[in-house]
């Protein structure tokens, strides 16, 4: 199985990269943004939590993206390899994935990590923002508090996985086809 973590700052690509790997090695794409605005539309009692932390740029309880994807995993017995895009989040979120893959027999295969300097997300969140409708991606100051989360609470996942030495960084900048093409290499390199 090809299990990749994409990680990375808010708008480093992860969610761009991830529709482009997906189709090149057949992957189960497991998005935790995508299935919390998922809950949000449906107007679940989740996505009531979830938004008001979401609009806030919080991040949503670990119990409840890990309940999640442990939904996913077991929906798709027969996936050739996931691809987890915003998740993990935290380190107990990454002890959690470690658990669920392991009782499959399973493991995370590479982290590949998006690197991309604040004033480029900035400026790329606020531009999805003006079509997005997404309601984080409108103002500077909710986009510094995601920044701020992410370095508070997730940066620490990189060390996670430079201590199982599963992590690789990628330089975020520049065509998106560049950056898919410095991804496959790593994948490849790995999983070969
Ligand atoms: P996400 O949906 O994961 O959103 P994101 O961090 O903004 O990344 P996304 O994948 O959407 O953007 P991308 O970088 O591709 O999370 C939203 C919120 O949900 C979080 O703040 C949190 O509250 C909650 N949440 C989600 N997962 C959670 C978890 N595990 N635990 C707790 N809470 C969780 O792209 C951004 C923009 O850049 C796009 O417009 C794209 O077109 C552009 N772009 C991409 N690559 C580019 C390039 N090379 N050059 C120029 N522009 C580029």
């Amino acid at each position: 199985m090809l299990n990749i973590v994409l990680f990375g700052p808010p708008g480093a690509g992860k969610g761009t990269q991830s529709h482009n790997l997906i189709s090149k090695y057949s992957l189960v794409h497991l998005s935790t943004g995508d299935l919390l605005r998922s809950e949000i539309s449906q107007g679940t009692e989740l996505g009531l939590k979830a938004k008001s932390l979401m609009d806030q740029g919080i991040l949503v309880p670990d119990e409840v993206v890990i309940g999640m994807i442990n939904n996913k995993l077991e929906q798709n017995p027969h996936a050739a390899g996931f691809i987890f895009d915003g998740f993990p989040r935290t380190v107990p979120q990454a002890q959690a994935l470690d658990r669920l893959l392991e009782s499959k027999g399973e493991g995370v295969t590479i982290c590949v990590a998006l690197e991309v300097p604040k004033e480029e997300l900035v400026k790329r969140l606020l531009l999805r923002g003006q079509t997005s409708g997404r309601p984080d991606d409108q103002n500077e100051e909710l986009i510094d508090k995601r920044v701020e989360e992410y370095n508070n609470k997730t940066a620490p996942v990189a060390e996670f996985y430079k201590g199982q030495d599963k992590y690789l960084g990628v330089y975020g900048l520049g065509a998106i086809d560049q950056i898919f093409h410095k991804i496959c290499e790593a994948v490849e390199t790995t999983s070969r």
